[in-house]
């Protein structure tokens, strides 16, 4: 694991070479993605099939997935699985619930009214990868909050694969409310939900991981649909003092080791002796993982420990990190949340340990990686609504205005614009009216 020392500025600048090393060039993909997606315009569902036969080796008759399918698959889930489910069914809806916006009228002015209009997206695709990144959990944490911000249709695609969708997909898909799924991944399935096929109804936003080819896919169709942001490896940045508990920073930077070794873990302290025993610890609980060689791989290129003089410095590092999870493993860590100004998820002491999050809490685990916390928020039913604005003026309201409008539309040389509004006071025309 590599250390880096040194003052404030040397150890900022130091990230921020590594950031740029991290900057690839995918032209090859791109120009791959945008050769399928022009396929998929001109050929639909034929397209579609051939691109699995090619790429996923599987023949498919049909592209959707029936209810029996489904049904059958849910049932041959282990019980205490969907009793898990559920429970962080009920904790993301809770959670959720509580993001929703209202619609507003205002009426400061007499005679004017103005509002603002919360309505659902009417449909929307959620793409789920196949292989060993098909988490049941991102299904409930991509499609629950759609289904509270009130979108009617939620279609989930995911690869078509020789053994089938995995059943515990099946069964979250069902616990979620998804309302229909088709066996198409890659590049070629978000063409499909961006343009519509034959069998594939066009959406209007698309959700969802995915591999390189997915995400060039998203960046490409973004524009004829929304798209979610999109999301680099898994990243968790621990905020330690010396009293933290080397053994649970160590199991909670692996658990986010584990999933691809591209992950970044990252510790920052201001005790050199936690940093050893972390390290330490570290290497111990690797030797009996199962995903071990991914886990070391990602602590062994990506894994960092960061030596800092103070906590107002730890802060400002991890600040400049801008972290997919963050914990704050500090004493009295609730008394330090307004120093954290960039965190996609925000884990305070030392049981609120990141897998928690991932999976029960409540909180989505769909969040905003690579730095992007700077600007970006973690997927919420904001995420599946738009907004419509509303204005209503009486004749009366509407006088008090027409002067000031007329002025400033002069003043941008459109007449027309004028014109609208001072037509409705003209003598001649009230009197045609009439
Ligand atoms: N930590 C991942 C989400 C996940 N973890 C799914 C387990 N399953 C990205 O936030
Ligand atoms: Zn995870």
């Amino acid at each position: 694991m590599k250390w880096l020392t040194g003052n404030t500025a040397e150890i900022l600048s130091a990230l921020s070479e590594e950031n740029k090393l991290t900057l690839e060039d995918n032209q090859q993909v791109e120009e791959q993605v945008q050769k399928i997606i022009q396929q998929v315009n001109e050929n639909g569902d034929q397209a579609l099939r051939a691109y699995s036969k090619k790429f996923d080796q599987v023949e498919l008759q049909d592209l959707s997935i029936s209810q029996e399918t489904i049904d059958i698959g849910y049932q041959r889930v282990e019980k205490g699985v969907i009793e898990a489910l559920e429970a962080a069914k009920e904790n993301i809806v809770s959670y959720h619930e509580k993001q929703k916006q209202y619609d507003f009228m205002d009426t400061e002015r007499p005679g004017v009214l103005r509002g603002q209009l919360v309505l659902p997206l009417a449909r929307v695709g959620v793409y789920v990868p196949g292989g060993t990144a098909a988490y049941p959990s991102s299904v409930l944490m991509n499609v629950l909050p759609a289904k509270i911000a009130g979108v009617e249709e939620i279609i989930m695609i995911t690869p078509p694969s020789v053994t089938g969708i995995p059943d515990v997909i099946l069964a979250a898909a069902k616990i979620a409310g998804v309302d229909k799924i088709f066996q198409v991944g890659g590049a070629q399935g978000i063409a499909a939900l961006a343009l519509g096929t034959e069998t594939i109804p066009k959406v209007d936003k698309i959700v969802g991981p995915g591999n390189i080819y997915v995400a060039t896919a998203k960046k490409q169709v973004f524009g004829l649909v929304g798209i979610d942001m999109i999301a680099g490896p898994s990243e968790i940045g621990i905020l330690a003092d010396k009293d933290a508990n080397p053994v649970y920073i160590a199991a909670d930077l692996l658990s986010q080791a584990e999933h691809d070794t591209l992950a970044r873990a990252i510790v920052v302290t201001d005790s050199v002796t936690l940093a050893e025993q972390v390290e330490k610890e570290l290497y111990r609980q690797l030797e009996t993982l199962p995903r071990k060689k991914i886990a070391e791989k990602a602590i062994e290129d990506h894994g960092r420990i960061i030596i800092a003089s103070s906590v107002a410095e730890m802060f400002l590092i991890m600040n400049k990190i801008a972290p997919e999870h963050l914990e704050v493993q500090l004493n009295d860590p609730i008394s330090y949340l307004h120093d954290i100004k960039n965190a996609g998820s925000i884990f305070l002491g030392e049981y609120a340990s990141e897998p928690v999050g991932d999976y029960f809490s409540g909180t989505n685990h769909v969040l905003p990686t690579s730095g992007t916390a700077k600007f970006y928020s973690p997927l919420g039913v904001y995420d599946f609504v738009k907004y419509s604005q509303v204005t209503y003026y009486t004749k009366d309201a509407l006088a008090q205005a027409k002067d000031a409008v007329a002025l400033l539309a002069r003043k941008e040389g459109l007449e027309a614009h004028a014109r609208a509004v001072e037509c409705r006071f003209a003598r001649e025309n009230n009197e045609t009216m009439s």
